[in-house]
């Protein structure tokens, strides 16, 4: 090849490159799905999984993740390096094609055992185009080699810049501000949350996570080590901490030699939720898919079979369903899979058919090896089962009265509802009201054109604790159920929610700021996440923020949310002024409650979303379980929010 042609397509080449990179400047979401909060945070992710797989591929065992004074983030492993070699296809560095070129991820590796895709998986270049800055340090072959990056550009050509006995790869970006405009701050829980899953899901390697941000009393940065040894088992010890198992052994299998690498744990709790979550490749697959069905069909043929056989079914006058096998569940199913195929609204339900029988075999053969080992516990099991589909058959009855009653509609409306004229449910919004009282005040308050009110009484049901009967026989929660126009069941799923008939775009919780206000919105927020996980998911529920004090001096009063706002108000007046620090929404008058929290003009609503369900899952257990002292230290230091990110 003439040196003339060899200059030609190398700029060529370059020249697409660049058009990929500034795409993604251009259209950011296409790669990360958002350039929110999410997004944001799955720009760590991304850079994580590049070493999550260096190490799935036998190549390292330590992974070290900080957030920095500065607040950029730097993701460190004692990997191979990335390769440093002039690319010969490109005449640049290899370490230069992966920072800079859209797709070019792992692809100069066929050996490598690259499993990434779906959400992440967008390749490492994608962070580098969303940053202001971004420099890589390879240790490699006893040398130090460097580049720095602005907004996906090389600033100069690798460099090497010492030598080292060290191997691995460091890298360390700073998120682009014109890009994330909401937030460049990252959130040490979610990140935390993220670190401490993938810890259980790839067993063996050492996470450590460190905030240097802030500095403790000592002198010290908040730091967290992750690393099991066990994975999925120690996953679910995690998970159901709070929870009281009915059987002795977490049941669990690792079949990483298949053709599709297979783990599964799981445990019977005495609880009466199904709990299930799965992942590929690393991804929480939300929507489920094959995988989950595999995990079923597995589960219920394999209880089925051992139930039938047993005897203990006899005298049972109904069927069981499927979902009797799954009360009291708690189990993680994880799969690698090469090429996944991901569908759904949100990308994360696993279409792969050829997943669905070796899912299945391996969790039969899980079973049936543990119950005959455990006759004991499998008797436990079994009567559990017995028990919830008798349960099913009460809670069927009380679901079906609540929906007559939300099907008719109109009349059918609560007594305690107040609504509102307008129609549109994309305008409507309703406030769910700690207490009568409360409620009266927010109904004179409020703008009855969109606005409506429901005063729920004291405490809601603890539904964490709850058989499903009792939930639905509840009368507040069978008035959200009717006020939302929300109905749940249908002959397939019974536990399907159809939103089609949401009355009210915008849910919010408004309950008093202290403790027990923030214990009720939990309770709240329980029912949600266990019967309307969509309500959550689709951004439906919010919860009003009022106002902690009024700092009043002659005509002068401005409302404080924090002890540095009362303060910085209190200077504004002279230092002087008179400050009522509100006990609760009843100390409010009408005026006051729509100026500081019902306006839509100047409220605060914290938007409730999910970052990881089995983290959110484990602080519901726990919050509303047995354990007092954890919950209580849990609220005071949180009230309601952590983890949920509301
Ligand atoms: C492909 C080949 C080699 C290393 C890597 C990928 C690699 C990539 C990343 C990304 C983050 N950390 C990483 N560590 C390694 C090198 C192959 C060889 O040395 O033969």
């Amino acid at each position: 090849m003439s040196e003339e042609i060899k200059k030609n397509n190398y700029s060529a080449d370059s020249i697409q490159a660049l058009e990929g990179m500034e795409h993604v400047r251009m259209r950011p979401s296409m790669y990360i799905g958002d350039v929110g909060v999410r997004g944001l945070h799955h720009l760590v992710y991304e850079v994580v999984d590049n070493s999550i797989d260096e190490a799935m591929g036998g190549h390292c065992d330590t992974i070290g993740v900080a957030i920095n004074e500065d607040g950029s983030i730097t993701v460190e492993d004692n990997g191979r390096g990335i390769p440093v070699d002039l690319h010969k296809k490109e005449g640049v560095s290899a370490l230069e094609v992966v920072m800079t070129k859209i797709g070019a991820g792992g692809k100069f590796d066929k050996d490598s055992y690259k499993v990434s895709g779906g959400l992440h998986g967008v390749g490492v270049s994608v962070v580098n185009a969303l940053s202001v800055h971004m420099k890589s340090t390879v240790f490699r072959e006893g040398k130090i080699y460097e580049q720095e990056y602005e907004r996906g550009k090389s600033l100069y050509p690798v460099k090497q810049i010492g030598e080292t006995d060290k191997r691995g790869t460091r890298q360390t970006f700073y998120p682009d501000d014109t890009i994330f405009t909401q937030t460049t701050e990252f959130s040490y829980d979610t990140l935390s949350a993220r670190m401490r899953e993938l810890s259980f899901l790839n067993k063996g390697i050492t996470i450590t996570f460190t905030d240097k941000r802030e500095v403790d009393e000592k002198g010290e940065f908040k730091s967290e080590v992750f690393h099991s040894d066990e994975g999925l088992k120690e996953y679910i010890r995690y998970l159901d901490g709070n929870r009281e198992p009915i059987v002795s052994h977490v049941i669990s299998m690792d079949n990483d030699k298949g053709e599709i690498p297979v783990e599964v744990a799981l445990i019977y709790n005495t609880s009466y939720t199904e709990n299930i979550f799965s992942y590929v490749n690393n991804i929480n697959t939300h929507e489920g898919g094959t995988h989950l069905q595999g995990f079923r069909s597995g589960l219920t043929r394999t209880l089925k079979k051992y139930a039938d056989a047993s005897g203990l079914l006899d005298k049972l006058k109904f069927e069981i369903a499927g979902d009797d096998f799954r009360e009291g569940l708690t189990a993680i199913i994880s799969v690698k899979v090469s090429e996944p195929q991901f569908e759904g609204q949100t990308k994360t339900k696993l279409g792969n058919r050829e997943v669905v029988s070796p899912v299945s075999q391996a969790v039969g053969e899980m079973l049936e090896n543990y119950l005959e080992e455990n006759p004991n516990d499998a008797k436990l099991i079994i009567q559990k089962v017995i028990l919830a589909a008798q349960a099913r058959h009460a809670a069927k009855k009380a679901r079906e009265m609540v929906q007559r009653k939300t099907v008719m509609g109109g009349g059918g409306l609560p007594g305690k509802l107040s609504d509102c004229s307008e129609q549109d449910p994309a305008r409507c919004e309703v406030y769910l009201v700690e207490g009568d009282s409360a409620g009266g005040t927010a109904k004179q308050g409020r703008d009855r054109n969109f606005q409506a009110i429901l005063p729920l009484r004291g405490k809601i049901l603890n539904v964490e604790k709850a058989m499903h009967h009792k939930v639905f026989e509840n009368e507040e929660i069978r008035n959200i159920f009717t006020a939302l126009g929300v109905t749940v069941g249908t002959a397939e799923d019974s536990k399907a929610l159809n939103l089609e008939k949401l009355r009210y775009h915008k849910v919010i919780i408004m309950c008093d700021a202290d403790v027990d206000g923030s214990h009720i919105s939990t309770l709240i927020l329980t029912f949600f996440f266990r019967f309307m996980k969509e309500l959550i998911e689709e951004g439906h529920v919010y919860i009003a923020a009022p106002p902690l004090y009024l700092v009043k001096k002659g005509q002068k009063k401005e409302y404080a949310w924090n002890d540095v706002q009362r303060d910085q108000a209190n200077e504004r007046m002279g230092g002087s002024a008179a400050i009522q620090r509100y006990k609760g929404l009843g100390e409010m008058n009408a005026e006051q409650l729509w100026e500081t929290t019902m306006d839509p003009n100047f409220r605060t609503l914290r938007q409730v979303n999910i970052d990881s369900l089995a983290e959110a899952d484990q602080v519901f257990s726990m919050l509303m379980g047995d354990e007092v002292p954890p919950r209580r230290e849990f609220i005071e230091k949180n009230a309601v929010y952590a983890n949920i990110d509301a």
